[in-house]
């Protein structure tokens, strides 16, 4: 029995967090039976961070670990038909997704111009979160940015990165179906987990401006929401 501990939703989305909501959909995708726990506090996962898995007893962290445990253990094949190639670009889109998550991130918390709308959804939201509760998650992720760089650019430079990595997946993404061919493989629940947490955000970022613009963008993270929000199966 598997339960997915993650931080909690925010605009639709069932995970605020781009790691979390990558594990969900992927689970969701292959239709394996989860519990969805949604916490703030990531003190009791291995590693201090979000998401982690409790699967019979073991507790498991990092979105990409737990993905190739459940693989695994239950013999998923939603990876089976990938090339070499395939599971190399696999690799690349999922690292990528790392240097965007902070920018994500900063968009949020960091920019004066968007952190009030942030602030404001969570609250409206999530009202047992306290002002002092915010503002220390604030400031533990002011010295984060800091230290993985992110936090001494300006707004401008820090979008730059983010959007040229936009760029890269709106070319990778294709019109129609998902990015190894018509069924969804685990990259796209990866890449749904960081766009749909960008395209379902009342927050009018650049990120955001960007992906409106992409409409393959805006219909693959459309089209795994629907899948995923509605418990279709689409693999076994
Ligand atoms: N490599 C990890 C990254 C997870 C991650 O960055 N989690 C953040 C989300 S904000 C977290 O829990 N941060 C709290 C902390 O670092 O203390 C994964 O793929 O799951």
């Amino acid at each position: 029995v598997i339960t997915l501990y993650s931080y909690p939703e925010l605009f639709g989305v069932a995970d605020n967090n781009g790691y979390g909501l990558k594990v969900f959909a992927f689970l969701r995708l292959t239709g394996l039976p989860f519990t969805h726990e949604h916490i703030f506090d990531a003190s009791a996962a291995p590693r201090g961070q979000l998401p982690y898995v409790v699967d019979d007893g073991k507790a498991i962290g990092d979105s990409e670990i737990i993905i190739s445990h459940v693989k695994d253990k239950y013999r998923l094949t939603i990876d089976a038909a990938l090339t070499a190639r395939q599971r190399d670009t696999d690799l690349l889109v999922t690292r990528m997704l790392d240097d965007l998550y902070w920018v994500m991130s900063y968009s949020r918390w960091k920019d004066e111009r968007y952190w009030p709308a942030f602030r404001d959804a969570l609250k409206r939201e999530h009202p047992r979160l306290t002002d002092e509760g915010l503002l220390k998650a604030r400031e533990f992720n002011f010295q984060r940015y800091y230290f993985a760089g992110i936090g001494r650019y300006a707004p401008d430079d820090a979008y730059a990165r983010g959007l040229a990595d936009l760029r890269v997946l709106a070319d990778l993404v294709p019109a129609q179906g998902y990015v190894h061919g018509p069924a969804p493989s685990s990259v796209d629940a990866g890449i749904y987990g960081f766009i749909a947490n960008i395209y379902f955000y009342d927050i009018d970022t650049p990120l955001k401006q960007f992906v409106m613009s992409k409409d393959n963008l805006m219909r693959h993270c459309r089209a795994i929401h629907d899948a995923v929000m509605h418990k279709a199966v689409m693999h076994k």
